[in-house]
Parts: C-alpha cells; sequence; structure tokens
C-alpha cells in the first residue's frame, strides 16, 4: 500500500519510512489542510487528515501526525502549541524556561489520523522522559532535550527512537488496526 503522510516535517517522514520500510510505501505530500482551533491532538488531526483526503486526488489513504511535548510542572506547555513555541523562541530558550523547574518530567504525545474512503481513524502514541541540557545530533525538534533510559532522543537511531516513541507508538497501534481491519 502506498501512504500519503500530510507533513512538511522530514524529520516525521524518515521515522515513518523506517517503520514501515518493506510494508508500505510512505509518499510525502504537502497540503496546506486548515489548522482548526483546538487544543485537542485528536481534533486537529483527524479534521487535517479527512480534509485532505477529500481535497486531493486519488484513493490512496492519508495520514497526518499531530504531535506535542508535554511539560508537567508548567501545566501541559507547549503541548499543542509546541510547533509555535519551536519557531518562535527556539528550543535552546525553552530549555532555559524549563531547567528552572525541580520537576522536569514531560511526555511527547502523538496523534495518528488515517483517512480513507471509508473513514477516519486516530491512533495515539505517548513516552514519557525528563527534560536535560541538550545532547545528541540525530532526530528533530525537541529531541536533543528530552531524555529517556539514560539517552536522549537525539543520541538514538531512528529505529531505537522508533522502538520507544510515542510516533512509534502510534504507528504500532495503527499497523495493528489496519491488518486487522484488512480483509
Ligand atoms: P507538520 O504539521 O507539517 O506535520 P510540524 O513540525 O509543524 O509538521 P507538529 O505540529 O506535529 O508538526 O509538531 C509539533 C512540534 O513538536 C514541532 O516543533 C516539532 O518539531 C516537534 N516534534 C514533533 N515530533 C517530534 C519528535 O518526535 N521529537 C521531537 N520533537 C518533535
Amino acid at each position: 500500500m502506498t501512504i500519503r503522510f500530510v507533513t512538511g516535517n522530514d524529520g516525521k517522514v524518515r521515522e515513518a519510512r523506517e517503520y514501515f520500510e518493506g510494508i508500505d510505501t510512505i509518499e510525502q505530500i504537502e497540503y496546506d489542510y486548515t489548522e482548526i482551533q483546538s487544543d485537542s491532538l485528536e481534533e486537529i488531526a483527524r479534521h487535517g487528515a479527512r480534509e485532505t483526503f477529500e481535497a486531493r486526488e486519488g484513493d490512496d489513504p492519508v495520514i497526518v501526525d499531530d504531535t506535542g511535548l508535554f511539560v508537567d510542572a508548567l501545566g501541559g506547555f507547549p503541548g499543542p502549541y509546541s510547533a509555535y513555541v519551536e519557531d518562535t523562541v527556539g528550543i535552546e530558550r525553552f530549555w532555559r524556561l524549563a531547567r528552572e523547574e525541580a520537576n522536569r518530567r514531560a511526555r511527547f504525545r502523538t496523534v495518528l489520523a488515517y483517512a480513507d474512503a471509508d473513514g477516519t481513524e486516530t491512533f495515539t502514541g505517548s513516552v514519557a522522559g525528563t527534560l536535560v541540557a541538550p545532547r545528541g545530533d540525530g532526530g528533530f525538534g525537541y529531541d536533543p532535550l528530552f531524555e529517556y533510559n539514560g539517552q536522549t532522543l537525539s543520541e538514538m537511531s531512528t529505529e531505537e527512537k522508533n522502538a520507544i516513541s510515542h510516533r512509534g507508538r502510534a504507528f504500532a497501534a495503527f499497523a495493528e488496526w489496519y491488518a486487522s481491519n484488512e480483509d
């Protein structure tokens, strides 16, 4: 199957290609779907996937991935605003804010929305970790700040990150649902 991944984020596509290697083809497409104002990742992703599937030619299913970093001590901030915070202040300044907190627990959460001619489904994945001073060269976004089991996500290979990450877990939930729906 070819799955159209609606995203401008090459890091997400790299992880999807690694995860679905030999199983499905991941085609990256860009489509400027309406980003509805909502603090629910589910609603944003579901709406984006449906709108893109309806608007674009073709029957290949589409997926949208909406991800946020939720910091316990900051009441879940930046959460659904994670992209805005990365683009405006950047992860170094974000770290300077987070390091003031005694409790550095945080969680990544991904909602993956899948849309095809039969409907729309969402799958979630999350991972809990600790915020640390930036380390590592791999990954993207907030990865250098997020430590899991002694390693930041930036210090892991794509395969290692997929095995434990929010996105990898959402992919796993999706793959399981898909396999049980195939016929
Ligand atoms: P698209 O909407 O085009 O897919 P985006 O980068 O804007 O790309 P999100 O809104 O889902 O996507 O991303 C929210 C923010 O979280 C953004 O700053 C990303 O860089 C960051 N992010 C997403 N997934 C991440 C991951 O696995 N590791 C670290 N940061 C991540």
